[in-house]
């Protein structure tokens, strides 16, 4: 999940939950996404007394789209599995499950695979989380502060969602049970001022990784964007090389919007992963290839539940397999 902690570093027995649990999540996933490879299936039935047909790949085709691939990612993958299949003369329908999932699996895997991981390597890391309104911003940090903590970490929350007193409230309310420290200043400050106060406490309390909670904007706020612009050029001038994560969190229930929050924020301050939440409560998931294929952005964790341990990394594998990917099993 983390670059820059060893793996040693984390308890066997986190490990064995979270290998546990992740059956479950992708199985519950399949569950949500039953009709519309029900769908497929049927369609299939009679797709195999004529092979791997045009009708088939249609249908293929409808349910990336349902499940929010977008129609660019949709084509993509359709012709790159019309190629391959037809390169290996696949007309049955379990190999053509499984190269669909080995399709869509390659389409959310960054070439590099260590920029999946959260880099907090240097010290101090400095992570600022950023996304819309009521996207889990400020759960995904109590999670991540309690994910570092349990592998020996430091981490130090920063309240620099100043909007409302109750948002500072919130998050030290997430820094109690996660642990950890929080900076933080009367409800209405600069956001900026109150960054610039948690890297510096960060420095001389020997904190190793700062994450920054902001407040939600949307993406067509054009001030508020501004805001977050200049909260990174602080983070930039205080500490060269931060901020090391910009995460931008997604709620995977929102579909296609995503992609176009998505865009704004990359364009503004330099997205380096994304974080989609709410994925036990949705059929949607595929948000995810839309957003690594048109915008190049790797999706770094996953949020599944309300709970301290509801955090996952993202697998493609797993994910592809659960979603689109062949085998009749229930996946727990
Ligand atoms: N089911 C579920 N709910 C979540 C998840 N992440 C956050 N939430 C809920 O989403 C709501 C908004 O979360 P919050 O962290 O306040 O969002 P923020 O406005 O972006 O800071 C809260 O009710 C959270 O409990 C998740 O992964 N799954
Ligand atoms: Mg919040």
């Amino acid at each position: 999940m983390f670059k820059g902690v060893a793996e040693g570093d984390v308890p066997a027995e986190v490990i064995a939950e979270e290998q546990r649990e992740r059956k479950g999540l992708f199985g519950r996933l399949r569950r949500n996404l039953g009709k519309a490879r029900l769908a497929v299936r049927d369609g299939l039935k009679s797709a195999l007394y004529v092979g791997v047909d045009r009708r088939l790949y249609e249908q293929v085709e409808e349910t990336l789209i349902a499940a929010d691939v977008g129609v660019d990612g949709t084509i993509k993958i359709v012709d790159e599995l019309e190629r391959r299949c037809t390169a290996k003369k696949i007309e049955a329908r379990e190999p053509f499950f499984e190269e669909l999932a080995d399709v869509v699996a390659g389409a959310l895997k960054p070439e590099d695979p260590e920029r999946q991981r959260i880099d907090v390597s240097a010290d101090p890391s400095v992570i600022l989380v950023v996304g819309v309104n009521g996207t889990g911003k400020t759960t995904t940090i109590g999670k991540i502060a309690f994910r570092l903590r349990q592998m020996g970490k430091t981490p130090l929350m920063v309240a620099a969602d100043t909007f409302r007193a109750a948002a500072v409230e919130q998050l030290s309310a997430w820094a109690d049970r996660a642990g950890c420290d929080i900076v933080k200043q009367e409800a209405g400050s600069d956001p900026a001022a109150v960054v610039y106060d948690g890297v510096a406490a960060a420095r001389s309390r020997g904190a190793d990784v700062v994450i920054i909670d902001t407040a939600g904007r949307l993406h067509t706020q054009v001030n508020l964007m501004r805001e977050l612009e200049k909260v990174r050029r602080v983070i930039e001038k205080q500490l060269p090389g931060a901020p090391h994560e910009t995460l931008l969190v997604l709620d995977a229930t929102t579909g296609q919007n995503g992609l176009r929050q998505a865009q704004e924020f990359k364009q503004a301050v330099d997205v380096t992963g994304v974080v989609l939440t709410k994925l036990d409560g949705t059929a949607k998931g595929g948000i995810v290839v839309a957003i690594h294929d048109s915008l190049g952005i790797p999706i770094k964790l996953v949020g599944v539940g309300e709970k301290l341990e509801d955090l996952r990394p993202f697998e493609a594998d797993e994910f592809a397999r659960a979603v689109f990917g062949g085998g009749d099993e229930d996946g727990d």
